[in-house]
Order: structure tokens, then sequence, then C-alpha cells
């Protein structure tokens, strides 16, 4: 979750700015346009049905980095939701407000070209080229402004970390059963090509079916590919999992201890039962 972080220099009281957009040099729209020719190089077949459509309906690749103002006219018509220009992470209140008012707040700034493959802070790629396309789908729309509106009503409960390994495990690194295989529709694994096919085809990690309760005692690592990944049957599927009353949920929540991220339970869906050899790999190695 974020630190308290300091409102910068020339944000809004919302934490937006402006993108800057006439300010990119050509560098950094050919970052964005080599990240984007990666990703289409193993996305299909790998990503979504609707994250392609997403693509295309916006057509993300253009030039380079995409003017915020003319996705947001193309999404508003779709979806009713727009992209704003933000510095980088936002407390989470501001986050969450964004959201529920059909915001999607994106960092600004690109990688460099040096690290192409991985960075903590969301950039412009993770966030326009991962979330976006997928809040062209009618149904993921109406998730992540629940997802928001829940998020304004958790604040101050204490159990935050709870939501926000809701978001984790769909919306940064969600996978969905299609009648084609598992697909890929978390922003955190379509806007990483090494991901994009670990997180299908790599035996290490386990991959569980989606259950609301289970996610949200779930830990989950920051620094590295997952050690699970749910998937859910579909966006109908998940979007009516969570127009619940949280309430009872949080209640239960409360009182189950947190699971660590390689533990399969009895009760669990078990798609792969994962022999965690990438995980187990990289402890020995740090050692
Ligand atoms: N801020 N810009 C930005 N993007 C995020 O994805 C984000 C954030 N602030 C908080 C946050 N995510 C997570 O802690 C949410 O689960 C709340
Ligand atoms: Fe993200």
């Amino acid at each position: 979750m974020s630190t308290t972080l300091e409102r910068p220099e020339g944000a809004a009281a919302d934490w937006t700015i402006d993108q800057g957009w006439d300010a990119y040099t050509p560098e950094e729209h050919q970052t964005w346009l080599t990240l984007y020719d990666r990703q289409a190089s193993v996305l299909p077949g790998r990503a979504a049905d609707a994250f392609i459509h997403g693509l295309e309906a916006l057509d993300l690749r253009g030039q380079g980095i995409p003017d915020f103002r003319r996705i947001s006219e193309r999404l508003q018509k779709l979806t009713g939701w727009s992209v704003v220009a933000v510095p980088g992470l936002v407390p989470d209140d501001v986050f969450f407000d964004h959201l529920a008012n059909r915001r999607f707040p994106a960092g600004n700034f690109i990688r460099a070209a040096s690290q192409l493959d991985y960075l903590q802070e969301p950039d412009v790629f993770h966030d326009v080229y991962g979330h976006v396309p997928m809040l062209t789908d009618p149904v993921f729309a109406d998730y992540m402004a629940a997802y928001g509106q829940g998020g304004l009503r958790a604040m101050g409960s204490g159990q935050l970390h709870q939501l926000a390994r809701l978001y984790w495990y769909t919306v940064e690194f969600g996978l969905m059963n299609t009648a084609g295989g598992l697909r890929i529709y978390g922003a955190g694994i379509v806007s990483s090509r090494a991901e994009s096919i670990f997180a299908l085809e790599d035996p290490s990690p386990n991959r569980l079916g989606f259950d609301l309760e289970r996610v949200m005692r779930t830990l989950y690592r920051i620094d590295d590919f997952q050690q699970v990944y749910f998937v859910i049957n579909s966006l109908d599927q998940l979007l009516a999992d969570t127009l619940q009353d949280f309430g009872p949920l949080y209640a239960r929540l409360k009182a189950a201890p947190d699971l660590p991220v390689d533990a399969i339970l009895p009760t669990d869906r078990v798609i792969t039962r994962g022999t965690q050899a990438y995980a187990h790999g990289k402890q020995q190695a740090a050692e």
C-alpha cells in the first residue's frame, strides 16, 4: 500500500497533472513502440479477447505514447471512462476516488530503454497499455468502478490490505478460463513479455479457481513473478462475485489468518499444482 506520499509540486488536489504529451522525446515514443511490438509478438493466443479488442478500439500503437485526451474521447463513448495523468503512485483514497468516478490514473513517464523488462513503479506503458484496454469492456469497466466505490467504503476499516489483494489477483495478475484455454487479462502480466509466457505456460506457479474470500486472504509479492494466479470463468462472474455486501465478508476475514503465496488448501479448485521451481531457484540464488 502507498506510504505517506508527498503531493508533488504542480499536482492538483486529486494529484492529476498535465500529461505533457508535447514534451515526450522521439526516444520515449520509440520505447513505447518497442514495448508495444514486443507484446504484439507474444499476446495473440495468450491475452483475453477483451484486451485485444480494447487495443484495437483505442488504436493504442499509434506513432508512440498516446495522448490521454485522444484515448479518453474514445473511451468515454465506450464505457464512460477517461485516463488522467498522475506523477506516479497516489494515496489510496485518491486512487479509489478516481476509480469510483471512472477516471483511470496513469503515470505519464515511461521507463528507460535500458530497463525494458521490469520496473517497480507503474509507468505509462504499464498503466495505459496494461490497464486501459480492458476498460473498453463494459463489464470490466463496471467492475473497476465498483472496486473504487468499495475502496472508498473500506477506508478506515483497517482491512484495506485485504481489498488490495483482490485488485492484485484480478486487475493486475488475473487469468481467465475460455473455450480456447487460459487467457490473461491482468495488466501486470499483459504488459510484461516474460510473465505473459510464465503465467500461462510455466509449471512453476499454482493456478487456482478464483474465490473472493480466498483471494482476499492470500499474500502477494511485488518483486518477482507471482507464485499463484487465480482464474475466473468470466468477467461477468467476477463482477457478480463482488457486487455483494462486503460487511459479513470483512467480518469473516478479520478472524481468518493470511495465506502464504504458495499455499494450496483442500478447498481450492486446483487447475495447476505448481512445482514452485522458479521461486525456489531464485531463493537458492539469493542465499
Ligand atoms: N496509484 N497511480 C496509482 N496506481 C495504482 O495502481 C495504485 C495507486 N495507489 C494505490 C494502489 N494502486 C494500491 O494500493 C491499490 O490497491 C489501492
Ligand atoms: Fe497496475
